[in-house]
């Protein structure tokens, strides 16, 4: 997979790309990142990115001409079939689902702003997708890029070393995870319930999948409307509701 970012602040990214999973990746060729300083593109003799709002008012816009011809450049160099992602509070919810579109992708070009908005046209005529990581306003779109940077390239075949290990987990199940435990059987005074160190498979699986049942129905009901449970899990469910009354 082909990663572009534009974005005035590359350097922000220089932690983040080159350490754990992202580093590995880029090392077994699965991904490939390539940092692109939209300034460089502007044709204003002061290289300037962003002009006064049409109309008035606070801030800043991004005007259309370097990020159009970066991208513009960036299509040219490949297969123009890249998504092009804009980094927006405006934007669709990031979720599990989206990562798991995205990774299919060969080549994903991220629009990062900082402070300013975007000129409308670049949303109309460049952008296939909006992207907002939540309902919370960041100073930029760069953290915003590399939690889905980050979410997205774990995904793809190769980097995790077992598949189960993305399969289990929360959202991808449509539950949150179960608890984990692992040794001393006995900290501080605190066991493991039993059941974990019972050698039954069949009964360990029941325990995982009612415990998360249990943590999604105390922390994310809004999950359980998706999801499908069997004649035995509804049942659990509807004890738990009924504790709870
Ligand atoms: Cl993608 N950008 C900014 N600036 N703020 C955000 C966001 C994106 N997602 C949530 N908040």
């Amino acid at each position: 997979m082909k990663i572009d970012i534009l974005t005035l602040f590359p350097t922000m990214f220089e932690g983040v790309l080159n350490e754990s999973i992202l580093k590995r990746a880029q090392e077994q060729s699965l991904v490939q990142f390539n940092l692109v300083n939209f300034r460089d593109f502007s044709l204003n003799k002061h290289q300037k990115v962003d002009d006064y709002p049409y109309g008035g008012g606070a801030g800043m816009v991004l005007t259309p001409q370097p990020i159009f011809d970066a991208v513009g450049s960036l299509l040219k160099q490949s297969d123009e079939n890249a998504r092009v992602l804009l980094m927006t509070p405006q934007g669709e919810r990031f979720t599990q689902k989206k990562a798991e579109e995205l990774a299919e992708e060969k080549h994903l070009i991220f629009l990062c702003g900082h402070y300013e908005g975007f000129d409308e046209r670049i949303r109309e005529h460049v952008v296939t997708d909006e992207l907002s990581i939540g309902d919370y306003v960041l100073t930029g779109g760069e953290l915003a890029s590399m939690v889905i940077i980050d979410s997205v390239v774990r995904l793809i075949p190769g980097i995790l070393g077992n598949k189960q290990s993305y399969e289990q987990d929360s959202f991808s199940t449509g539950l949150l995870e179960h608890p984990q435990y692992t040794r001393p059987y006995d900290f501080r005074g605190h066991q493991v319930p039993d059941v974990l160190l019972s050698g039954n498979h069949k009964k360990i699986e029941e325990w995982r999948r009612k415990e998360s049942l249990r943590r999604t129905f105390e922390r994310r009901p809004d999950l359980l409307t998706d999801v499908h449970l069997t004649e035995n899990e509804r049942q659990f469910l509807n004890q738990l509701i009924q504790k709870k009354r």
